[in-house]
């Protein structure tokens, strides 16, 4: 026998449906039931907020545009990251196709007139020479040096000088430039959603190089077409079982985000729990063909410098590095 009022009848149904409300209010939520890390995915491309940062005057570059893609829970992500391209001091060019400064080697380039960022007025006046795949941003104790003065392509290098005191951190933000905002592709080799890849290499004058033992972690990686190929293992988001194929049907590919500490670059962050950068050979990062890289090669490998990145070259794209200079 049923007992119940007609009044808690009502409000029982009532409460049925509100319940059964909350499934169908999310209905477009990302499955995430195959992933178990700890970054949070967005699935499909982002909105443009910013068509285009760079106009090559003199040349081809590919469109560098800024998005911003939103989570199940409604937070909205900066992709491929958030940046100072717009308002930082651009480095002086080392080579830079669009802005016709093409020497054949360093002793071509003027140094002395390369701007000082003075961090320490009682410290060393250090040069460093950096080339990028994409885009960089340096920062000396926490102070930001400058940034990369192409975000996407053509490939530059850049000459950078800075006066510091030793210890000093020095802490880079790279980014994998994308076309298809939040799918981690472009077109490329044939394919629409072709996936990018990274690299970094830098050495400064007083002996100063990018290798292993530079700390580098992982902020954000696609595409991702199945959620089952992340795993984390001891600080390292891994994704070397995923595939890093070109596709023509790319759009519906995931990205996995991690916030980025505010304070990632200052000297007194703990980045202690950040693997260790991985190691890339020049032929994996594919300079041979790039100016920009072999004009200055003996300040790049030639000075003992290695290439740079997180665990996934391809997949990783927004990658915060650091070193502490003894
Ligand atoms: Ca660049
Ligand atoms: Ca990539
Ligand atoms: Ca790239």
């Amino acid at each position: 026998m049923n007992t119940k009022s007609p009044l808690a009848m009502t409000l029982s149904s009532a409460f049925f449906i509100a319940t059964l409300a909350i499934p169908l209010s999310v209905a477009s939520a990302i499955d995430t039931s195959n992933y178990s890390g700890s970054g949070t995915i967005t699935q499909g491309l982002a909105k443009t907020i910013e068509a285009n940062l760079f106009e090559c005057k003199n040349g081809r570059s590919r469109v560098a545009g800024i998005g911003e893609v939103t989570d199940s829970a409604g937070k909205k992500w900066t992709v491929p990251a958030s940046n100072n391209y717009a308002t930082a001091a651009k480095a002086v060019d080392l080579y830079e196709e669009c802005a016709n400064v093409t020497p054949s080697s360093i002793a071509e380039v003027d140094q002395d007139s390369v701007p000082l960022v003075v961090v320490d007025p009682e410290g060393e006046e250090i040069t460093g020479y950096i080339f990028a795949d994409n885009y960089f941003e340096l920062y000396i104790n926490g102070t930001l040096i400058a940034v990369d003065s192409v975000p996407f392509t053509p490939f530059n290098s850049s000459i950078v000088k800075f006066k510091v005191s030793k210890p000093y951190t020095i802490a880079v933000k790279v980014i994998d430039w994308e076309e298809n905002l939040g799918l981690g592709s472009e077109n490329n080799r044939g394919k629409d959603f072709h996936p990018g890849d990274g690299g970094f290499i830098a050495s400064f004058s007083d002996g100063t190089v990018t290798n292993a033992d530079w700390l580098a972690q992982n902020y954000y990686t696609s595409p991702i077409y199945d959620l089952n190929c992340l795993h984390e293992v001891a600080g390292k988001r891994l994704s070397d079982s995923c595939t890093t194929q070109g596709t023509d049907n790319g759009q519906d590919a995931y990205a996995v985000h991690w916030e980025t500490p505010g304070n990632w670059m200052a000297q007194a962050f703990d980045a202690s729990a950040w693997p260790q950068a991985s190691i890339y050979s020049e032929a994996e990062i594919g300079v041979n063909n790039k100016k920009a890289y072999m004009n200055f090669i003996d300040k790049f490998s030639g000075a003992g410098a290695s290439f740079i990145w997180s665990t996934n070259v391809v997949l990783d794209n927004q990658v915060l590095l650091r070193y502490e200079v003894k």
